[in-house]
């Protein structure tokens, strides 16, 4: 009898943890499609080396679609709050539920052995600030035919960070 009792409420335990999903403080948010999930504002190793821009796709940001139909990046804004570096994403068809590297520099926009995407803006430097800003938040990803004008407008997503050690991931 106590074991069978043992058993209900292990089960009704299980039950109520499927429910239960624990929520970080600040997790990450979006009021549409795509939503920025992690951020590494300072790439592993040197940004610059014999005066010049090294290391450029070791900086980038992580976008989710977070529908269940593909999105095109092509002409969302990533804007960064202190600079104008704000180049609309280039056309990307992203599965969904899939996650993109956005990386800062150039490639080739493909997908990996894990699944993951990458895409390049294409910039010949590092765009993202290392140093944590009086700016919240220090991104916000904007929709299509919005302006790179450090408001809100537009803004379906943001992420922000502190001083970004070297070569680490943030949560956004
Ligand atoms: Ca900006
Ligand atoms: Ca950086």
């Amino acid at each position: 009898m106590a074991r069978k009792r043992l058993r209900s409420a292990l089960i009704a335990a299980a039950a109520l943890a499927t429910l239960v999903v624990p929520v970080p403080a600040q997790a990450a948010s979006t009021t549409g499609a795509l939503m920025i999930t992690h951020v590494r504002p300072n790439a592993a190793g040197a940004d610059i080396k014999n005066n010049k821009q090294v290391n450029l796709n070791g900086e980038y940001f992580i976008l989710k679609n977070v529908t269940k139909k593909t999105v095109d990046l092509g002409g969302y804004v990533p804007d960064i709050t202190t600079n104008t570096y704000g180049r609309a994403l280039p056309a990307y068809r992203l599965p969904a539920g899939a996650k993109v590297y956005v990386h800062t520099g150039s490639g080739t926009h493909h997908r990996d052995a894990k699944g993951n995407h990458h895409v390049y803006r294409g910039y010949g430097r590092h765009v993202l600030p290392n140093d944590g800003t009086k700016k919240n938040p220090d991104i916000r990803l904007k929709k299509p035919g919005s302006r790179d004008d450090n408001t809100a407008t537009g803004a379906i997503s943001s992420c922000n960070w502190g001083k970004a050690a070297d070569g680490r991931t943030y949560a956004c």
